[in-house]
């Protein structure tokens, strides 16, 4: 199916998967509605994508865990603008790694805010369109850590894990329509996931990565693309994707290890 022209949202723009996702849709032609907290970098990556490509981007400054602000953006979205057809639910983050007993209640209230109720909200503000128009593919990003959990991992499994009970039951709250919903679930993926999880420490971020090969943002943003560009009838339910020195969340294979 092909992607030229269609209408593509994505949260979570200005970093990591979701900014590849952008520059993997503006290459297939889409046209952009690019969405993040960091306005500065999401209206940076537009400029850059119309120069490269040509690309229609409007940019939001948007907190998904602000549900006013969901409501109102996606409802006062320019009328050239309405007519979405693939939603990207990207945004989302890992605060911490304490053992539950011992863990923050202000990290636990991040991640269930953002990675849950914020795909919720969009979710809710951005499917009714696709169902009235008959047309619509919702791609969640996931996690390894929906299938597994590891030790630490706690509350940040917990969320994607929901976010994978989230996609299998809007899948069928969906049958009866021509929409798809897809998640896209990665291990181990280079990006500023872990420099987020450990608030800034660039030393404990770079450990997650060391001596692997980690997947690149735009490995996952292909695997992206793929399921929104399928003929109609096709609607890849779940891919999970792992760096190939990945068996699960817990057996990492390290170079001279
Ligand atoms: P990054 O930290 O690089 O990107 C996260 C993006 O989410 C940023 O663009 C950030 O934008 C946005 N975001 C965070 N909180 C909010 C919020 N409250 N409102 C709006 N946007 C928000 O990490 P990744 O690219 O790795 O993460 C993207 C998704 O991929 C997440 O859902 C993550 O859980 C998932 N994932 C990541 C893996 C990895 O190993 N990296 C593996 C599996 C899944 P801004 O700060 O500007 O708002
Ligand atoms: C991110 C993957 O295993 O670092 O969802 O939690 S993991």
């Amino acid at each position: 199916m092909s992607l030229n022209d269609s209408i593509v949202l994505i949260t979570g723009a200005s970093s990591g998967i979701g900014k590849s996702c952008a520059v993997k849709f503006a290459e297939a032609g889409a046209r952009l509605i690019l969405t993040a907290r960091r306005k500065n970098l999401i209206s940076k990556l537009a400029e850059d994508l119309k120069k490269a490509h040509g690309t229609n981007a409007v940019v939001f400054q948007l907190d998904v865990r602000d549900h006013a602000a969901v409501k109102k953006t996606i409802g006062d979205l320019p009328s050239a603008w309405k007519a979405i057809d693939v939603l990207v639910n990207n945004a989302g983050l890992s605060r911490g790694f304490d053992k539950l007993h011992e863990g923050k209640r202000e990290d636990w209230e991040e991640m269930i805010d953002t990675n849950v109720k914020g795909l919720l909200y969009v979710s809710r503000e951005v499917i009714p369109g696709m169902v009235k128009r008959g047309k619509g593919t919702i791609i969640n990003i996931g996690s390894i850590a929906g299938h597994e959990v590891y030790p630490r991992g706690n509350v940040y499994c917990a969320t994607k894990h929901a976010v994978d009970a989230l996609t299998k039951g809007l899948r069928m709250d969906l049958v009866d329509t021509p929409l798809r919903v897809c998640t896209v679930d990665p291990g181990l993926v280079e990006t500023e996931f872990s420099k987020v999880r450990f608030r800034g420490d660039e030393e404990k971020a770079k450990v997650v990565y060391q001596n692997l090969k980690p997947l690149e943002p735009d490995d996952v943003a292909d695997t992206v693309v793929f399921c929104a560009s399928r003929p109609p009838h096709v609607q890849v339910a779940e891919v999970i994707i792992l760096p190939t020195a990945q068996a699960s969340t817990t057996m990492v294979h390290r170079k001279g290890t």
